[in-house]
């Protein structure tokens, strides 16, 4: 029997050390999971931390085409934050690499390790204007067409890496 192939949109964002090389690097180890192909990523952007101190961040959105279950696709994504030397200090702290699962299919996951859609994204032009240039009809189960709160984030200071 074949695995049902889910269409799952990961956030990555660095703010500490090589941050663009570790966005890149990130990309190209998602591209490798088993089990997954990278269909599109965005543009690399730069923004000002929201919520959070230190650098600017270096982010982007890569839309996978997987068979992982959302849950085995979480624990990879923390296997490949770690291999970046990514230390959990407090809530927010500069990270040389956080991979957000944002989207996974139409579901709608509420468990303590995962919450999908990701909670935050609708307030974030990091994730939203990234996410909008790969699809910008994408919906978000439960909330409605992404580009509807794009708006709401439109303050935010964010610009694309040339
Ligand atoms: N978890 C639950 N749901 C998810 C999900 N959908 N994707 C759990 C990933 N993880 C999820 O994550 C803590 C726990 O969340 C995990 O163990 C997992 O079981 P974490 O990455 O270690 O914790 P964190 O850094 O405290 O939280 P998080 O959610 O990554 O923070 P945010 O809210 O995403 O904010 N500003 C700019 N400009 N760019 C950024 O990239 N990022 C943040 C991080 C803040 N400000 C930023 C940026
Ligand atoms: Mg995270």
């Amino acid at each position: 029997m074949t695995a049902t192939q889910v269409t799952a949109y990961v956030g990555i964002g660095a703010n500490l050390g090589d941050a663009l090389g570790s966005v890149q690097r990130a990309i190209l180890q998602l591209d490798r999971l088993p089990a997954t192909r990278l269909s599109a990523q965005s543009s690399l952007f730069r923004s000002a931390p929201i919520d959070a101190g230190g650098d600017d961040y270096v982010n982007a959105v890569v839309r996978l085409d997987t068979q992982l279950a959302a849950e085995r696709l979480l624990a990879e994504l923390q296997a490949i934050e770690h291999a970046s030397g990514r230390e959990r200090s407090y809530r927010n702290a500069p990270r040389t690499l956080d991979l957000d699962l944002l989207l996974y299919g139409h579901d709608v996951i509420a468990s303590d390790a995962l919450t999908v859609p990701h909670p935050r994204m609708t307030q974030r032009a990091f994730v939203l204007i990234p996410l909008l240039q790969i699809d910008p009809l994408v919906n978000i189960p439960g909330r409605g067409p992404a580009h509807a709160f794009a708006p709401g984030v439109m303050a935010q200071t964010i610009q694309k890496i040339a």
